[in-house]
């Protein structure tokens, strides 16, 4: 980081010393735009201005359990930068949620969504709510709660929500049930909605999908590719689900998959077959991991540990990892279990799973490394498309949207590839994904005059 951006950077951690998963993505971005600056010095005042939010809500949503007792928990919603487009990125329901967290993933959205190449701001929300151990209908009253305040802060062409860790199409449809009374209209304010409801088809699978549509350009790149390939995923939500699937259809093999409390590995493969029962598992059941150990034969189950406990499942030996459960996931010396197991590609589909140390590990010894803001870009993608199909009253064919997705993922791979060696930085898709993300909101924020 050269000086003045060391400045900006002091300016971050002395305005907000409480912030450190703020600070952490900020500092990833700032260290790849000295090139940048180099070139366009008058842009430093756009990232002075750019590392603080457009506006941030945060308010109080109370809601009753089944007993009777009343739960207070707190909502956000951060609106970090407007100049391309109205703030667009989902809503995360989880006990962990605060404005560190909130303004990380606001800052990731931004360069995330403008390296799409659709008109989207980035904006993101949510609640230290957990919806683990809650019955339906206090999930719908917790939703209802949230949007009574939430509704005046969002609008089709101001803010468009969508899902995260904990919101998927039972809490979405909820909240967009709850705008919808309070505004008196149906327009596409959230996205991730239900088919019968404006919801765009494959929009569940879409971050997955794309995830493993970026990292197979990645691998390609080498001569490589999912074909006969052992793959680690993490998680088992909606990105792991439906990355799983798409490695499956690609020819690969995946192995392992987690949540919180632990993670399998199954030595013969995650098939078709073991993955429907995993999708009714997590979506219908809304059980744990460690039942499909328990359900199929000759599959371990390792229960996690807290830190300094490193996390075995990475010591797996795979071709390529798919970190797709949270951030900080995997440090630096995970990341070297990997790369001693001789991993091929890291493709994040999570935001920030990799900590900066596992990002330098797997660039020092040479491992294709994907950053989330570009090879996690398809799910926002095609909530873009969704906003479109609300907008022109359509609803595209499952064929026509995927077409749609794979094309702007091949696209986003190409930007990050192609900006990484204009910059003298090749293979370096980190670099590629922040300065590519970054010039078109500049440009647009000099252009508007910064306000
Ligand atoms: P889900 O809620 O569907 O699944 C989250 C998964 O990650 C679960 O398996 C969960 O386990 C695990 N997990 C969550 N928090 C932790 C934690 N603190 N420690 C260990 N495991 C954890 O969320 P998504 O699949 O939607 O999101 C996963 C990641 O992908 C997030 O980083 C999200 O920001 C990112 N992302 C999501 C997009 C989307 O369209 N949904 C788009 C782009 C990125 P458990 O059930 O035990 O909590
Ligand atoms: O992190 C992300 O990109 C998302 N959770 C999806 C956001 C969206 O608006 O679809």
């Amino acid at each position: 980081m050269d000086n003045a951006m060391k400045s900006v950077y002091d300016s971050v951690l002395a305005r907000d010393p409480d912030q450190p998963e703020f600070h952490q993505a900020v500092e990833e971005v700032l260290d790849s735009l000295d090139p940048v600056i180099e070139a366009n010095p008058e842009y430093i005042d756009v990232v002075r201005a750019m590392v603080e939010p457009e506006r941030v809500i945060q308010f109080r949503v109370p809601w009753y359990d089944d007993d009777g007792n009343l739960h207070v928990n707190r909502g956000f919603r951060v609106q970090f930068n407007s100049a391309i487009g109205p703030y667009k990125g989902g809503l995360r329901f989880h006990p962990s949620v605060n404005l560190s967290i909130l303004k990380f993933l606001g800052f990731e959205q931004v360069f995330k969504n403008s390296l799409t190449g659709l008109p989207m701001g980035g904006g993101k929300g949510g609640s230290d709510f957990d919806p683990k151990g809650k019955s339906d209908s206090e999930v719908k009253r917790f939703c209802q709660s949230f949007m009574m305040e939430l509704w005046r802060h969002i609008g089709a062409d101001l803010d468009v929500p969508a899902g995260d860790i904990g919101v998927g199409g039972r809490e979405i449809g909820y909240l967009f049930g709850m705008y919808r009374k309070l505004a008196n209209e149906f327009t596409g304010v959230l996205t991730g909605k239900g088919r019968s409801y404006g919801g765009s088809r494959i929009r569940p699978e879409a971050t997955g999908y794309g995830l493993v549509y970026f990292a197979r350009e990645m691998l390609s790149t080498k001569d490589k590719s999912f074909d006969g390939a052992t793959v680690a995923i993490s998680g088992s939500g909606n990105v792991a689900q439906f990355a799983c699937e798409k490695v499956i259809e690609l020819g690969g093999k995946p192995v392992t998959m987690s949540d919180s409390s632990g993670y399998i590995y199954d030595p013969t493969g995650i098939d078709r077959e073991k993955l429907d029962w995993i999708m009714d598992l997590k979506n219908n059941r809304r059980g744990r991991m460690k039942e499909y150990a328990e359900h199929f034969d000759g599959v371990d189950y390792t229960e996690s540990k807290p830190e300094p406990n490193l996390n075995q499942m990475w010591s797996t030996k795979v071709d390529v990892a798919l970190p797709c459960a949270t951030q900080n996931e995997l440090n630096g010396d995970e990341a070297k279990m990997l790369v001693d197991g001789g991993v091929t590609a890291v493709a994040e589909g999570a935001n920030m799973p990799c900590t900066p140390d596992a990002v330098d590990c797997f660039l020092l010894n040479g491992v294709m490394f994907a950053p989330g803001k570009a090879s996690n870009a398809g799910g926002v993608a095609t909530s873009g498309l969704e906003m479109s199909q609300n907008s022109i009253r359509m609803s595209w064919s499952r064929e026509e949207v995927d077409q749609k997705l794979e094309g702007i993922m091949v696209n986003v791979h190409k930007t990050a590839h192609e900006t990484a060696e204009r910059y003298g930085m090749p293979g370096n898709y980190v670099a590629g994904a922040n300065i590519a993300g970054f010039l078109k909101v500049a440009e647009s924020t000099m252009a508007q005059g910064i306000l």
